[in-house]
């Protein structure tokens, strides 16, 4: 089945025209994992690639990962049922004492979509609760935003305590928000930095890609 609609839609940023598009897939018989794999990540990419290149801006990017999020959605009974392995999962919050979240949300969105299994925290997230949350969920990526430069302390506590807490050897941090810059994110010793959603997806799956760069920045 061609799904190309499926592909489309995601860049047009219409919801409703990808769950039924995701619907039609479903009922043909396309497997959850290949809509995903094959649809749903490729648009994704596509839209990065225009906001990278500036062709689409954060409204644009916001209406394509809602229905990304929509179809993911669609397809989350029958990808846990058909045993579609998730990249891994990402515990992401904004630090203690911020409460902006339009961007983390954003962040989010756009990992679901890249196969990622996503546990949002929300916002003036201490840092006991991402080491709780990484270490119950055994999160691959703890990923932190903050949009505050008061809250950049509270951020390099964060990445302080779950280091300190050492989970995992292979446990992956990465960090953004307006605030940050790659320069601050090695000094606190994240192991990645992007600057917008979509860098955020493809500096998650080089993360806890084969070589797993522990400094991906
Ligand atoms: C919306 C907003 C609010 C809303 C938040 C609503 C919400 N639910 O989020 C409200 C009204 C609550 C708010 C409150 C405050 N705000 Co405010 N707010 C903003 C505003 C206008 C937009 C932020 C936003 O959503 N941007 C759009 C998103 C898409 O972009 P983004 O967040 O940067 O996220 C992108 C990247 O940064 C990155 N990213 C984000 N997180 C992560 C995480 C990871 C891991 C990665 C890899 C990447 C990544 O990807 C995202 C998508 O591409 C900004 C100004 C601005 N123009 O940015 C001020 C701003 C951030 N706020 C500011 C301030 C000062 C405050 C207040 C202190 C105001 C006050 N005096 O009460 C309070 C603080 C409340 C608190 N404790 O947090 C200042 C911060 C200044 C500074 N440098 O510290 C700003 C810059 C405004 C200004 N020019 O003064 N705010």
């Amino acid at each position: 089945m061609d799904l190309s609609s499926i592909k489309q839609s995601v860049l047009l940023g219409d919801a409703e025209a990808t769950i039924a598009a995701a619907h039609e897939a479903v009922a043909a018989g396309v497997s959850p994992s290949s809509i995903l794999t094959d649809a749903l990540i490729p648009a994704m990419e596509d839209v990065g690639n225009l906001f990278a290149c500036g062709e689409y801006f954060v409204p644009e990017l916001l209406m394509a990962a809602r229905a990304m999020s929509a179809a993911v959605e669609v397809l989350r009974p029958t990808l846990a049922r058909s045993g579609y392995k998730a990249a891994g999962t990402v515990v992401i919050g904004t630090v203690q004492g911020d409460l902006h979240d339009i961007g983390k949300r954003l962040v989010a969105m756009m990992l679901e979509g890249s196969g990622f299994d996503v546990i949002d925290l929300g916002t003036d997230v201490a840092p006991e609760q991402f080491i709780a949350a990484a270490r119950d969920n055994d999160a691959a990526i703890v990923a932190l935003s903050a949009l505050l430069s008061t809250t950049l302390p509270a951020m390099e506590s964060t990445v302080g305590a779950l280091r300190a807490a050492a989970l995992h050897e292979n446990l992956r941090i990465m960090v953004g928000g307006a605030p940050v810059t790659d320069d601050f994110a090695r000094r606190i010793g994240a192991d990645g930095y992007a600057p917008d959603a979509p860098g955020a997806a493809a500096l998650a799956r080089r993360l806890v890609g084969p070589h797993g760069d522990a400094d991906a920045n």
